[in-house]
Formats: structure tokens, C-alpha cells, sequence
């Protein structure tokens, strides 16, 4: 399989600029960018699959640079968005970049990674309308869709700028490092096409770089992918940690387990092929969300976290707390209701104090019914003391109501 076909079997190729680019892939190392603006400090598992695409690029030898856009996210990309961004200081920005390089070197450890804002920052407004703004006609930038879209709403200059400055950016590295080549999301489109337009214009015809986008990731329900509650699922472990990060991956149903197989793992067509074989022996068993989360958590977080998390979710699926580590277990239950104490607690006040029983009434109908475990052993009797010497690492007592419903005691 050449390397488009291979992105066109996992569902990773929306568009090219040039058909040509399938030749070039496969006769030249290729030296090719993609950028990332600094608007948070963490990247987002909306991000990973660009970057996916330029890790399979690096395997096939050609060299990947991160563009960090320290410059670009002091202006603000209209691409793909309704309204006019907030703009960052230029200290988060600063802080920002730097987290992102020290994420997306961990991903794609052969990237080079520059940052934009180094050449940016030197263009003076002269320069830039005389050199640059020349060469792109107002009908060009109107037509755009991250500006034609917004002729209603409203856009700012800064922001209708944007699809210039990140032209300049692949002028700059096309003059400097022969980069040939930018991929983005399908939302890039525009800004990657003005960037051909102006290295054209600049150095000649003759001079040729491509485009390759790849096609936003959905989910089959029509949901937005990479968030689960509204909330973004995220890269950095302090944001979501790596056992919520696996369950994301592990609670994708079938349909979309099947698409992101391809998408998001390193694993032959064959390989592929298999798993999904499997999937339809025995579906119960989520052959493929188990490879997907499996690979995806030892990429972004390594073989340790892989291994915790599978602590957590079998301690969690047997209800044996026992082996957990003191860190698992804040990972394992975080968000789960807890309370704080130093004293002794009975059981019954316990549940109630966690919100897993409404009265002391109900709390006695669950303890009849064999409904509670304290630490993974159930509980009938009333009397019960949950203790800070019988807690797990002195620290933690985990109780459960029913199958699911957790709590959770610290004692200080
Ligand atoms: C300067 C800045 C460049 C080239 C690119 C850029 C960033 C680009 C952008 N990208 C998105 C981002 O940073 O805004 N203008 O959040 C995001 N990208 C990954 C994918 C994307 C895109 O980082 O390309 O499509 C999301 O999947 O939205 O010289």
C-alpha cells in the first residue's frame, strides 16, 4: 500500500491539493510541517489524530517539523470557528507553547519543533503590507470559509489576517527547510491553500508544495468526538488522567470503535481485520476499544499508566481495592463522591454522609439486602466501624452501593 492509499483505508484523507502528492510520497523524503496554536496548555485527543497522520509520515521516512504558534496564537484562527476569540497575553502564550512542544515531542519524538513567533515577530508593517498583503487579492481572503462565514456575525481584521500569517509560516519554512508539504484538519484547508498561493507568488511557479488535510473525526451519534460531558478529554494527566483517558477510548460503541481502530492505531490491515472479526464473535468482549485505549494510553502517557489503569479497572470489576496503590486509587475514584474525616465512622452515617443513602432507614434496607461493601467486603451489620487503622494505606476506605455506586472516606 502506498502511503495514500494507506490513509484513504484508515479514513485519514479528506483532501490533497495536488494528486501528484501521491508520487512525491513515494519517490522523495518529504520534509513536511503541521501547526498547533497555543490556546490552552494542553492538546486535546481533537489533536491527536494530525498528529497520528505525521507520525505514519516519519515511518515512511519523511521528516516532520511542529510548527508551535507562538506568533499565529496571539492573532487568532477564524477557521471553524463562529465567533471572535479572546485574545491570550503574550505570557500564556509563552507557557502555553511550551507545554504543547513538551506534549507533541513525547508523541512524535522525531519532529523538529519551531516556533513561529520568532520570524513573526520581526516582520515590520511595511514590510508586510508591501512583501505580503500584495499578493493576496481582498476576493481571495473574503471567499475563504473561515472568513465568508463570518461576514454576518463579524470578524475582526486581526482575525481575517490569519490565513496570511500562516502563509508566511509555510513560505518561511518552505525557504529554510525545504518543507514541501502542510497537513491540518479539514478546517485548515484555507489557510494551507492561501500558503501554496503565496509561495507561488513569491518565488515562481515552478516552485510546488502541497496540501493534505484530514477529515474531521465524528462520532456515529452525530455527538461531538473528544469530549464526554461537555468536557474536553485532554492530553495532559492533570486534566484528565490517564484511567478517564482509557475508559474515553473503552466506552466508544462499536460503530465508532470500528472507525477509530483504523484511525487512531498503529496496527496492520491485517491486524484490523482480525480484531474486527472478533468483534462480531464476541462483541461483549470490545476487542477493538481495548486495542484502541491500550495503545493510545501507552503513547500519551507510557507503560506504567497503561498498567495502573488496568490495575484500577480490574480492582473496580472484581471489587478487590486491595492491590491499589495509594495514586490509583485517588485516579480510580476521582470524582466520586468522598468525605473528609478523623474520626471512626459507622457504616450506616458513612453512607449517608456520602449521599449513597437518603436515611438511616435506607441505609438499613441496603445492609439487609447484601447491597454495601466497605474496602470490597459486605457489610451487615449496623454496628459496623469503618476505621482509619483498617483503611486502605492508612488513607482510604472505599465503600460501594450496589454495583456501581461508589464512595469514598479519607481519613486524615
Ligand atoms: C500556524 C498555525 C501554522 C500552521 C498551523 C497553525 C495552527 C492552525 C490551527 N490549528 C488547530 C489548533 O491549533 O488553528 N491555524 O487548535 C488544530 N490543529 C490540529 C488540526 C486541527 C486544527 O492544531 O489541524 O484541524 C484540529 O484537528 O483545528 O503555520
Amino acid at each position: 500500500m502506498t502511503l495514500i492509499e494507506e490513509l484513504q483505508f484508515r479514513e485519514l484523507l479528506f483532501a490533497v491539493t495536488d494528486d501528484d502528492l501521491a508520487k512525491v510520497l513515494e519517490n522523495e523524503k518529504v520534509t513536511f510541517y503541521l501547526g498547533a496554536d497555543p490556546t490552552a496548555d494542553s492538546l486535546h485527543v481533537g489533536h491527536l489524530v494530525t498528529y497520528l497522520v505525521a507520525k505514519r509520515l516519519v515511518e515512511r521516512g519523511h521528516k516532520a517539523i511542529l510548527l508551535i504558534g507562538g506568533g499565529t496564537g496571539l492573532i487568532g484562527d477564524p477557521s471553524g470557528k463562529s465567533e471572535e476569540r479572546n485574545l491570550l497575553t503574550l505570557d500564556e502564550t509563552m507557557k502555553n507553547s511550551e507545554a504543547l512542544a513538551n506534549q507533541a515531542s513525547r508523541i512524535l519524538p522525531e519532529a523538529v519543533i519551531v516556533n513561529n513567533y520568532d520570524w513573526l515577530k520581526k516582520i515590520d508593517l511595511i514590510t508586510f503590507l508591501r512583501d505580503i498583503g500584495k499578493h493576496f487579492g481582498l476576493n481571495y481572503m473574503l471567499a475563504k470559509d473561515s472568513v465568508k462565514s463570518r461576514l454576518e456575525t463579524g470578524i475582526s481584521f486581526t482575525e481575517f489576517t490569519y490565513q496570511i500569517i500562516q502563509s508566511i509560516d509555510f513560505l518561511e519554512l518552505y525557504k529554510t527547510q525545504q518543507c514541501k508539504l502542510q497537513i491540518g484538519g479539514q478546517d485548515q484547508w484555507g489557510n494551507i491553500t492561501a500558503g501554496l498561493e503565496l509561495i507561488r507568488k513569491t518565488l515562481g511557479q515552478e516552485h510546488k508544495a502541497y496540501g493534505l488535510v484530514i477529515p474531521l473525526i465524528t462520532k456515529a451519534d452525530g455527538t461531538k468526538f473528544g469530549k464526554t460531558a461537555g468536557e474536553s478529554v485532554w492530553l495532559d494527566a492533570k486534566r484528565t488522567t490517564p484511567y478517564e483517558f482509557y475508559q474515553y477510548w473503552l466506552n466508544l460503541d462499536d460503530k465508532d470503535a470500528t472507525t477509530k481502530l483504523k484511525q487512531f492505531t498503529s496496527l496492520s490491515k491485517d491486524v484490523i481485520e482480525d480484531i474486527l472479526q472478533e468483534m462480531i464473535k464476541t462483541p461483549h468482549l470490545r476487542h477493538a476499544q481495548k486495542a484502541i485505549a491500550e495503545e493510545l494510553t501507552v503513547l500519551v502517557h507510557g507503560e506504567e499508566a497503561l498498567k495502573q489503569v488496568q490495575n484500577i479497572s480490574n480492582a473496580l470489576f472484581y471489587n478487590d481495592v486491595f492491590g491499589l496503590s495509594a495514586d490509583e486509587i485517588e485516579m480510580g475514584f476521582k470524582g466520586v463522591p468522598s468525605l473528609s474525616t478523623n474520626e471512626d465512622m459507622n457504616v450506616i452515617d458513612a453512607f449517608i454522609g456520602l449521599n449513597l443513602a437518603s436515611s438511616k432507614r435506607e441505609a438499613r434496607t441496603f445492609l439487609t439486602q447484601n447491597a454495601l461493601t466497605v474496602n470490597g467486603e459486605k457489610i451487615t451489620d449496623e454496628s459496623f466501624l469503618i476505621t482509619k487503622e483498617n483503611a486502605l494505606h492508612k488513607q482510604y476506605t472505599i465503600v460501594r452501593r450496589g454495583k456501581k455506586l461508589y464512595g469514598v472516606i479519607k481519613h486524615k
